[in-house]
């Protein structure tokens, strides 16, 4: 946990942000896995732990904005509970760790936000994620469970995201230390993607670095030899020679602070000529997104710079061809990067998704695009000193994606369909960092993870 200044700082803040009212915020409570007492590894809610730091299930945190006076509603353990947990600290001990003085049990909550409804007083809360926690609002508010979410507070979402959203120097030292995790998560995959291997003993090895270090994966490894499929969770390819292995994963810190970061190697260490000419073009695109990066741009504008980049490589393999500016004008380049160059990071590993994607990535300067390619774009807000985000440009050989367009005759003027039908086997390439805003420019964030081919293959002879 942090000092207990961090939360109460944080906590007045978002007072100073709110006009009136009380803010609920509860907790997460334990998930059922496959029966009742079989619970997933419990992940507390990242605002509570924001704002309240306290890492336990059947939580709830109050802020009264008016009374100036915060609170923790939850329940002492019983003699039950430390005979299979051991012993635990009481509520107060616990809320004193975060600045906090008052607390109560779970059950007074229901009455202490009655109460308040009855005087005419908002009750600012963010939008659930879980069922448990929609039924609970159900019950706690009065609101039936489908409608809670519309009746989120939009005053409280913006608040938190203008918070959250800038990371200081305890968080970002965070950040790090879940970086140099999955530098040792990504070294040893990469040395290991040798012909034979299955992807499961990799994807095993990897997540058991990530425990080893005090946190869980900050999101289901995504390691596969048909990186052409973006979010590929299914590990049971054997590693053959030809093949690149696209690994996308990342770890949490003892705080839960995320990290996420994804590199491309050759099965067996060395770049094929076609392998190394996609790869460059990859590299080239997240090198010049990063060096562009600094306070003021538009992330929508790193994200264009990364796809004429892509574009620009693949016309001179003679893959695209045409005017390159405005074939992604058009967006005729998402056939091979249909995706965002990247999204916040934080407590989330998509930092704040659950409060809305355009309240994170977007504002009243920018508005999310329709367009194939770029609507998928999570970030397109101007950059800030504090920003934590990723840059992940990639470009991907979709079969089933090539043979729709091909067959509609989209963008013929800018892509050579006959040139790409020989790319069909290739799979793909994404290349992730995760990157500062600072008040200058930017800095990539951790100890440097291999990523030109020189440094791969030097690498993965060992
Ligand atoms: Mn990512």
């Amino acid at each position: 946990m942090f000092p207990k200044e961090t939360y109460t700082t944080r906590r007045n803040s978002l007072r100073e942000k709110l006009d009136s009212g009380i803010v609920l915020m509860p907790g997460n409570t334990e998930a059922a896995f496959n029966y009742p007492a079989n619970t997933y590894h419990f992940r507390q809610d990242s605002n509570f732990l924001y704002f309240f730091g306290l890492d336990h299930p059947d939580l709830a945190g109050v802020m009264d904005i008016d009374a100036n006076t915060d609170y923790i509603f939850g329940n002492d353990v019983d003699m039950d509970d430390i005979i299979w947990m051991g012993p635990q600290p009481l509520i107060a001990e616990r809320a004193s760790h975060v600045g906090i003085g008052h607390t109560a049990p779970y059950s007074d909550l229901a009455g202490f936000l009655l109460s308040a409804i009855r005087k005419g007083r908002k009750i600012h809360f963010l939008p659930p994620y879980r069922g448990e926690q929609a039924i609970e609002l159900e019950r706690l508010l009065g609101i039936h469970s489908s409608m809670v979410k519309s009746h989120a507070s939009l005053a409280l979402i913006k608040a938190v995201v203008a918070l959250r959203e800038i990371k200081d120097a305890l968080e970002i030292a965070e950040i790090e230390k879940a970086i140099n995790t999955a530098w040792e998560m990504h070294t040893t995959a990469m040395k290991m993607a040798m012909p034979g291997v299955v992807e499961q003993e990799i994807a095993g090895v990897m997540e058991g670095i990530a425990l080893k270090n005090g946190g869980a994966v900050s999101f289901p490894i995504i390691l596969s030899i048909n990186g052409q499929t973006l979010h590929n969770h299914y590990h049971g390819n054997t590693l053959v020679p030809g093949r690149m292995m696209v690994a996308d994963a990342g770890c949490e810190t003892t705080l839960h602070y995320a990290s996420d970061i994804t590199r491309t190697v050759p099965v067996g260490g060395k770049f094929e000529p076609r392998q190394k000419a996609i790869y460059e073009i990859v590299l080239q695109a997240n090198l010049s997104a990063i060096q562009a990066a600094k306070p003021g741009v538009l992330n929508r504008d790193l994200h264009l710079l990364a796809c004429k980049t892509i574009a620009n490589g693949l016309k001179e393999l003679g893959l695209m061809k045409g005017d390159i500016d405005e074939a992604v004008c058009q967006g005729a380049h998402a056939l091979f990067m249909p995706h965002g160059l990247g999204h916040h990071m934080g407590l989330d590993v998509h930092d704040m998704e659950g409060l809305g994607e355009d309240f994170v990535g977007y504002d009243e300067n920018t508005v999310r695009s329709q367009q194939f390619g770029l609507a998928f774009l999570r970030f397109g807000k101007a950059l800030k000193p504090g920003h934590v985000f990723t840059i992940e440009p990639g470009c991907y050989f979709i079969p089933a994606l090539i043979d729709q367009w091909r067959e509609a005759g989209k963008f013929t003027e800018y892509i050579n369909y006959d040139r790409v039908e020989s790319y069909k086997d290739f799979g793909g390439v994404r290349i992730e960092d995760d990157v500062l805003v600072t008040e200058n420019g930017h800095r990539v964030l951790g100890k440097p993870i291999p990523k030109t081919v020189a440094e791969i293959e030097a690498l993965m002879k060992h």
